[in-house]
């Protein structure tokens, strides 16, 4: 009884996660909502980070623990909102999105190693070591927007 139970929570598992991309959203605008929400929530929460290691703002390490642990989780959740059916809605995504679907997918498996090792860094509670864990994000941020965002 334990195994069919086993088995059929697995079936289920797997099939949910076989479903399309989009079929998680209502319609193809709400992937392009979806993502582009996450992109600014992690927009507003890196930022904050920056104005720290910028010297805009005082350091405070709770705070700066806080937006790198949010950055690292949202680093995983823009990706589902990139299904193929949104090209050509408007928005800043290059059709280079799909057309190197492999290369935009190691981006974003950049993104969220950079985001973890930033959350580490965090943790560390020491601004130079935040610094660097912060630049790193950044360069990430912007070798992929170079790529596929216009
Ligand atoms: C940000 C932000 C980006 C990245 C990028 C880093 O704060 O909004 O898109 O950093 O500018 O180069």
């Amino acid at each position: 009884m334990k195994v069919i139970l086993r088995c059929s929570a697995a079936l289920l598992i797997c099939t949910t996660l076989a479903q399309p991309s989009w079929a998680q959203f209502k319609n193809d605008e709400e992937a392009v909502k979806y993502r582009q929400g996450v992109f600014t929530a992690m927009k507003v929460h890196f930022g904050r980070i920056g104005a720290m290691v910028q010297g805009k703002q005082a350091f405070d390490a709770g705070l700066a623990q806080q937006d790198a642990e949010v950055v690292r989780m949202l680093s995983a959740l823009p990706w589902i909102g990139f299904a193929e059916s949104t090209d050509g809605l408007s928005s800043h995504a290059k059709p280079e999105i799909w057309m190197e679907a492999k290369k935009f997918q190691q981006h974003a498996q950049a993104l969220q190693e950079k985001a973890a090792a930033l959350e580490s860094a965090a943790q560390s509670r020491d601004l130079a070591t935040i610094k660097a864990a912060f630049g790193a994000v950044g360069k990430s941020c912007k070798t992929c927007h170079d790529a596929f965002r216009q």
